[in-house]
């Protein structure tokens, strides 16, 4: 069955393929044809209520100009076909490459983009406004892989690893969360023990992204004294393996898998030497968190973009679904929450840029806007009927990837938590 076809039946529930009344017929082929181009163009418009972008550079416009130009151009045709049939648009990570999206803040010497931190979040908003794994895969790359090698790595391992992974030539990923240690790393039991001159690694991650073809793993394990040290683990190393795990309803375009470590022979030089703890890793997710909380503001403004345009173009009782209170609450709320996160993450930012913010502030925006985005998202779906659970429109595809975003980074339970603990001073989470 068509487009067009699929289209008479729910207009015309119970109609007869193909229609024969040639009023109906015209009337009908004019809105699927409108659809049509609505949905093989992305007429995306981003909302900007409160002129924010007076708040930007020049310099931040132009690379969230180029950001979104390039999603508009390189994502938006691909990306529901990569996820109805989840696999990784590999084709898009020169481009990602290209426009900053790996290792924004890194410094040009080591291959990144050297920017600062409001036009990485700017970068992150416009890569999730096309899809939150497309953000992932970005995030993964500069904040928890990237990241950690520029701050806690020697000079050697910054010059082997960053320029390749700035253009996206290498992939990392980042192994932190066990099997039985998610929400609570600091308890994982994969371990390095010292051979003299090598260690050996054991132990597994699961639920790691971009790890069925990493070429490098940012592995977290606890050394003999049981203090948590970073581990780079290449491709090809004996012993390393990274299955893929599949049936996601969720992030169907970025790849998940686990990492499985078997008596994996490292060389001493594949030690991150500048910083142990459990301060370590959690430092790469405040960046990572940073990201996220701008990303799923593109998410947001993406769902209530679509959601306004078809309440003005869909008539029922003979008006535009826009004319009616009930939409235009949804409608308006959305504009507010979306209005409201971008100026407490554009704050965060100017925060990150002075080097003032703290870890609880990123935890408490990063918690705020998945949440925003997920009730905007689940409000806009409603808003399109029918139309809103298929692929066609990005919307339920936005919805179910941010049910993977409100779990990792930190779930809402656990940000809700540090956000307890820092204005109480009590640990509620023992
Ligand atoms: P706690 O005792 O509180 O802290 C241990 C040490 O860490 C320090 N610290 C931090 N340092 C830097 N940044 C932060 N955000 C930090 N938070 C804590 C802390 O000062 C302490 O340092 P030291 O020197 O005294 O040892 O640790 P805890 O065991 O009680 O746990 C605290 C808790 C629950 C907040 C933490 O473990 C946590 O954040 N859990 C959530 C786990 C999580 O977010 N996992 C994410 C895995 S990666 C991922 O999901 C990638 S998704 C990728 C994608 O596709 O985008
Ligand atoms: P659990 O920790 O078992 O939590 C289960 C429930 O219990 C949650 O609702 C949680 O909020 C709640 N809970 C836990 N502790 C407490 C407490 N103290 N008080 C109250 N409630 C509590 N990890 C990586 O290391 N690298 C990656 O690249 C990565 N990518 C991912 C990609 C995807 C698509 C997904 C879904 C996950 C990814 N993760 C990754 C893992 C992610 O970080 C974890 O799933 C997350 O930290 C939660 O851990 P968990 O799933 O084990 O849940």
């Amino acid at each position: 069955m068509g487009f067009v076809n699929a289209i008479i039946i729910l207009v015309i529930p119970n109609a007869n393929i193909p229609f024969q009344n040639s009023f109906f017929s015209f009337k009908i082929h004019t809105f699927a044809k409108k659809l049509t181009i609505a949905m093989s163009q992305d007429l995306y418009q981003a909302p900007d209520y409160f002129l924010l972008d007076e708040l930007l550079t020049e310099e931040h416009k132009l690379i969230r100009d180029a950001a979104r130009e390039w999603v508009k151009r390189e994502v938006s045709p691909i990306i529901e076909e990569a996820c109805q049939k989840a696999e990784f648009p590999k084709q898009i990570v020169k481009g990602l490459g290209e426009i900053g999206g790996f290792g924004p803040y890194i410094p040009v010497e080591y291959g990144g983009a050297g920017l600062d931190q409001i036009s990485y979040g700017l970068i992150m908003q416009e890569l999730e406004r096309g899809d939150s794994g497309v953000r992932s895969t970005s995030s993964v790359q500069s904040s928890l892989v990237m990241y950690p090698i520029w701050k806690y790595g020697s000079e050697e391992q910054k010059m082997k690893f960053l320029p390749k992974l700035a253009t996206g030539e290498f992939i990392g990923c980042f192994g932190l969360t066990e099997p039985d240690h998610g929400s609570n790393p600091g308890g994982m039991v994969t371990n390095i023990k010292d051979m003299g001159d090598h260690y050996l690694l054991n132990g597994a991650k699961m639920w790691i992204s971009n790890a069925p073809f990493a070429d490098v793993a940012v592995v977290w394990a606890k050394n003999e004294e049981g203090r948590i040290k970073g581990v780079l683990v290449e491709r090809g190393m004996e012993g390393f393996t990274t299955p893929e795990t599949h049936g996601k309803w969720s992030l169907r375009a970025s790849a998940t898998g686990e990492l499985v470590f078997d008596n994996v022979k490292i060389p001493k030089d594949n030690i991150l030497p500048n910083k142990d703890g459990l301060g370590a890793p959690l430092g790469c997710l405040d960046s990572a968190r940073y990201g996220i909380a701008w990303g799923t503001i593109g998410t947001a403004m993406d769902c209530y973009d679509t959601a306004l345009r078809y309440a003005k173009e869909r008539i029922q009782f003979g008006k535009p679904i826009a004319s009616y209170q009930l939409q235009q609450k949804k409608l308006a709320e959305m504009i507010t929450e979306i209005t409201k996160a971008q100026f407490l993450t554009w704050r965060l930012g100017v925060l990150r840029n002075e080097g003032r913010a703290t870890s609880a502030q990123i935890s408490m925006c990063k918690r705020n806007n998945v949440d925003m985005a997920l009730k905007i998202a689940r409000e806009a779906r409603q808003v399109l009927g029918a139309m809103g659970i298929t692929g066609e429109y990005s919307i339920m595809r936005h919805m179910m990837n941010l049910e993977s975003v409100i779990t990792y980074e930190g779930t809402h339970d656990i940000h809700l938590l540090i956000t307890g603990m820092d204005i109480t001073g009590e640990n509620a989470f023992k």
